[in-house]
């Protein structure tokens, strides 16, 4: 074979290789058929063992001709494998992956919420029901609200009752939600339903049912002929409510400077079920809702006419509210950031748990100091 047989015979391999490799879908098929090119005995390889056959002064380029020929048909099986692998391996991933887009969508896991602010959504709830307000008030706290406006003098041994955290700036931690008491006076004037939830700080000894920092829901009603009845209805419903059952209920005298009279409106705990145990000192009741008649001069100090007004007021223990109706036996778990204490939206009966929408109307701040 002369020279231009040779190249003939290679241009031809190689337009048979591009026909043939444009149709094979098999990669193993396509792997034997460059052996069948390119090996020894192929039909390319083949040629490399006619060189010898050729004077001396054309081998050198007959070889360099068969070997070009060799590594483009190389090029075009491994572009060809290439492509073939690559559509393999897609075809395989659809296959495996369960994804259909065509199915609607799932209901994203919902995150879960502390049990504190679990109650007390339900409370703002049941309390806007009824035309109360829900107010919120600074947690650092001119000592006047926290005390002086609330019928406790700076002498009056009830601040005793009350020891808490003083900030250099002369500032306290608020030791109870009541001092918005007095900012919702002086805010709304009477007639006036309001609650506040919020977080209150004392200087105490820690045990199963005191924390240093905690939580409670004040709730003020100022109208005309407001009276004691009105408050312990009030305040069956609204624990029978949150707890989803009866709940027994005691009524004994309490003592608070900001009301008269005062009451102290204990829940028989629901750990024990009211046989004694750690969590309510053995006694079987848990103090959890002191209230009373709102103090004249309390009323005065907001600016509205005891003579005129009458009204009650509580200071609902929320995070020992939380601890019965979820049964934690300690107050500490609450302020732990154990995840396990987290409350999912399924055990509070529900699948939602609607959040008042930040500066929606019934959410007022009342944190301008006086
Ligand atoms: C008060 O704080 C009054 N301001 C409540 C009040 C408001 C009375 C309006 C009358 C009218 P007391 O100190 O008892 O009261 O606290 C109220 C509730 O908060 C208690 O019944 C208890 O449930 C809860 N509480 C008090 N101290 C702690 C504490 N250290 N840890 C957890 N809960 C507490």
């Amino acid at each position: 074979m002369d020279i231009s047989e040779l190249n003939q015979t290679i241009g031809e391999i190689e337009a048979d290789v591009a026909a043939k490799l444009a149709v094979t879908t098999a990669i193993d098929a396509l792997r034997g058929y460059e052996t069948a090119i390119v090996g020894k005995k192929g039909s390319l390889g083949s040629l490399i063992a006619s060189i010898k056959d050729y004077p001396p002064d054309q081998r050198g380029g007959v070889g360099q001709a068969i070997n070009e020929a060799k590594q483009r048909v190389q090029a075009k099986v491994a572009e060809r494998l290439g492509q073939l692998q690559a559509e393999h391996a897609a075809k395989e991933a659809s296959q495996a992956s369960t994804f259909d887009p065509t199915l609607p969508a799932t209901p994203r896991p919902m995150g879960s919420v502390h049990p504190v602010t679990a109650v007390q959504w339900e409370i703002e709830r049941a309390f806007e029901r009824l035309g109360f307000t829900v107010e919120a008030g600074p947690e650092m706290e001119e000592e006047y609200n926290n005390f002086e406006a609330l019928n406790i003098p700076p002498t009056h041994p009830a601040r005793d009752m009350q020891d808490t955290f003083w900030l250099k700036n002369g500032m306290v931690l608020r030791t109870h939600t009541s001092p918005v008491q007095h900012r919702s006076m002086l805010k709304f004037g009477a007639p006036l339903r309001v609650i506040v939830p919020g977080r209150c700080f004392r200087y105490e000894t820690i045990d199963a049912s005191h924390e240093n920092t905690f939580h409670q829901v004040e709730g003020l009603m100022i109208d005309r002929d407001i009276s004691i009845p009105n408050l312990i209805a009030m305040a069956r419903t609204l624990l029978a409510e949150v707890m989803q059952r009866e709940v027994e209920l005691r009524v004994r005298p309490g003592y608070f400077p900001f009301v008269e009279p005062g009451i102290e409106i204990d829940m028989n705990c629901q750990i024990c079920g009211g046989s004694g145990c750690a969590t309510c000192k053995r006694s079987g009741w848990i103090e959890i809702l002191p209230a009373g008649m709102v103090h004249p001069n309390v009323l005065r100090a907001g600016g509205i006419d005891p003579e005129e007004y009458t009204g009650f007021a509580f200071g609902l223990g929320l995070t020992r509210l939380a601890m019965m109706k979820f049964g934690f036996r300690d107050i500490r778990v609450l302020n732990a950031g154990d995840l396990r204490a987290l409350v999912s939206p399924r055990r509070l009966g529900g699948p939602t748990i609607p959040r008042r929408q930040e500066g929606a109307t019934s959410t007022a701040s009342c944190d301008s100091t006086s």
